[in-house]
């Protein structure tokens, strides 16, 4: 089994610490989706990472599907909770958190472009959705030491990347304390194999 991705991705290390987590073995192969496009586009019509191709060559695409699947293949330790009501709470964590990234690569695109180009409207649009997003999960995650339950869930790992890909990528956002309860998730989470195995480099 193969996680296509590169290592600045927040998605593909979501899956990549969901895989090391759960003990299931898998090779890491680095690929860009504007560099190695053809490649890529190969494996997903979309052109987007991550993708996990499985040993007979076929791809499932979408970091929350990878997830899932992953998931299935063993029983312990399981990452989405078997309650219907903790799973869908679990779920809807790792939407938020990769809604806040969807909108954060969107910042980060628009504010690549060259000036006369950009624009500051569809920025702070943007923008919106990762402060809202952020104050949510936050003011969720007051006084509890995990997302849903007690263990670790796929809700913890994506609140983590999120986290942690915003202060790769927009080091002067203070995010953890501007952010505390999220940003303490990252710090109780940081120093775990699967973190330090997948470091944003
Ligand atoms: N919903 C997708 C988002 C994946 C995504 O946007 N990946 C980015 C890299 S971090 C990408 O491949 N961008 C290339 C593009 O949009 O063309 C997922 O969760 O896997």
């Amino acid at each position: 089994m193969r996680i296509i991705g590169t290592s600045t991705s927040p998605y593909t290390r979501k899956v990549r610490v969901v895989a090391l987590e759960k003990g299931i073995a898998h090779e890491f192969v680095a690929l860009s989706p504007m560099i190695d496009s053809a490649s890529v586009q190969a494996a997903n019509p979309l052109g987007k990472i991550p993708v996990l191709e499985r040993d007979d060559g076929s791809c499932l695409i979408d970091s929350p599907l990878i997830t899932e699947y992953l998931d299935s293949l063993t029983e312990s330790p399981r990452v989405l909770p078997g309650n219907p009501a903790q799973r869908a709470a679990a779920r809807q964590f790792e939407a938020i958190a990769d809604g806040v990234l969807d909108a954060a690569i969107l910042v980060r695109m628009e504010s690549l472009r060259p000036e006369p180009l950009r624009s500051q409207e569809w920025i702070s649009w943007q923008e919106g959705k990762v402060q809202r997003g952020l104050a949510h999960l936050d003011a969720v995650l007051k006084g509890r030491h995990r997302c849903v339950g007690d263990e670790l869930t796929v809700a913890d790992i994506a609140v983590a990347c999120c986290v942690a890909y915003l202060e790769f990528r927009f080091a002067d956002g203070d995010w953890r304390r501007r952010y505390p309860h999220a940003g303490k998730l990252l710090t109780d989470l940081a120093g775990r194999p699967a973190f330090v195995a997948t470091p944003m480099p």
